[in-house]
């Protein structure tokens, strides 16, 4: 019998409250990543990759966002981190409201980075803000180099853009450079990222950035 709490999201409760959110995660110097991909690009593999990395530096926490189930949250679980699965009802997003009381299931004294894995869609999560630090967008190899040009908005607004299973290169005609280029051109201030969580490739450079930026809040005073 597993002891994961499972919350369920209220369709009803979408009213923006990404700013209280924001001044929680601020007030409690909790850093907050919002992990968003099509279902199968990563998300879970990559954070529980970081998190292995982060685990000797950062105390860290994970929401896991799906529209039922909690398949996911059980292989964090195992990583002896605090993680709470919200079931989203059918909804494809996680919403700021939903933030605001998952927030409350956790000792946010005790947690330094917050993970949130975003439900499978290249669309819907893109829309809402959930009061994060940084938004980091996942394409995998296999689901082809024109989902950057084809969901653009998602990319516009990622901080960080992460081509997962890099090791599926020689299998598939996914141009990486044309890919990073039109991530760059969506959005100039983004950074690219080429990882495997299988051949554990490029996880070390990710990571850096992702600690800078922790350390970088979490210094702040
Ligand atoms: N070859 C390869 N497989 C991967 C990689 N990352 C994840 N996978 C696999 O892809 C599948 C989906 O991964 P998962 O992390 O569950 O994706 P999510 O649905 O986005 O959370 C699983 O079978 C993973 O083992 C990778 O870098 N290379
Ligand atoms: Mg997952």
């Amino acid at each position: 019998m597993s002891s994961i709490r499972v919350v369920k999201q209220l369709l009803e409760a979408n009213e923006d409250c990404s700013n209280e959110v924001k001044e929680i995660l601020a007030r409690k110097k909790v850093f907050a990543i919002n992990v968003m991909a099509a279902p199968g690009a990563g998300k879970t593999s990559l954070i529980i990759r970081l998190i292995e990395k982060l685990q000797p530096h950062y105390k860290a926490a994970v929401i896991e966002g799906d529209i039922a189930g909690q398949v996911d949250a059980e292989k964090l679980d195992r990583l002896g981190v605090p993680v709470v699965q919200l079931n989203t009802s059918g909804a494809c997003h996680i919403e700021a409201m939903s933030m605001k009381k998952m927030l409350t299931y956790f000792n946010l004294d005790d947690i330094d980075v917050l993970f949130i894995e975003n439900v499978g869609n290249l669309v819907c999560p893109a829309e809402f803000e959930i009061g994060e630090d940084m938004k980091l967008a996942i394409v995998s190899i296999p689901e082809g180099d024109d989902k950057v040009v084809k969901y653009p908005l998602l990319f516009t607004k990622a901080d960080l853009v992460v081509f997962n299973k890099f090791d599926m290169m020689r299998f598939f005609n996914f141009n990486d450079q044309q890919a990073e280029k039109d991530a760059l051109q969506l959005n100039p201030q983004t950074k690219v990222f080429r990882t495997s969580c299988q051949a554990d490739g490029g996880i070390g450079t990710l990571y850096d950035e992702v600690a800078s930026r922790i350390s970088s809040k979490l210094e702040e005073v």
